[in-house]
């Protein structure tokens, strides 16, 4: 199975930037993580960042037909980007949304998902292994056992 891995602006500044609030593990490292965690499940990732909303709802787009499911960490856009949720919700590929932190637990503004509704699932809140879970549940909901 292909899962591909969308994330979107200001992640690329992971490890980089504010290690006080995000930590010191960059993007890349996060996908060599997740890249070992897909060998050993015998599944195949694509792991891309843009800061561009466009680019985003072009990728989610165009995943039908080449991916099995699609793991999100659509960063400030979960929060007003309703571009994205209707690309999402025109897509047949099932999509898994996913944070580093617990957005139930920070800024009011953090707390409403507009792509939550039109996600098969919301992980949350686990650092790093926000990621790992995502491809987890990623290829729990294309099994046949769901
Ligand atoms: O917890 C998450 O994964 C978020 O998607 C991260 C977003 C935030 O807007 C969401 O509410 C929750 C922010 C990503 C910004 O990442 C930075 C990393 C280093 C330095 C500055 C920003």
């Amino acid at each position: 199975m292909k899962v591909l891995f969308l994330n979107g602006p200001n992640l690329n500044l992971l490890g980089k930037r504010q290690p006080e609030i995000y930590g010191t593990t960059t993007l890349a490292d996060i996908e060599a993580q997740v890249r070992q965690r897909a060998a050993a499940d015998g599944a195949e990732i694509e792991f891309r960042q843009t800061n561009d909303e466009g680019q985003l709802v072009t990728w989610v787009q165009q995943a039908a037909g080449s991916f099995d499911a699609l793991v999100i960490n659509a960063a400030g856009y979960t929060h007003t980007s309703v571009a994205l949720r209707d690309a999402l919700a025109a897509s047949p590929v099932p999509a898994v949304e996913i944070h580093l932190s617990n957005i139930h637990a920070r800024e009011e503004f953090r707390h409403n998902s507009i792509i939550a509704p039109v996600c098969k699932g919301q992980i949350c809140g686990f650092g790093n292994a926000s990621y790992s879970l995502g491809l987890a549940a990623a290829i729990s909901i294309t099994s046949r056992n769901g």
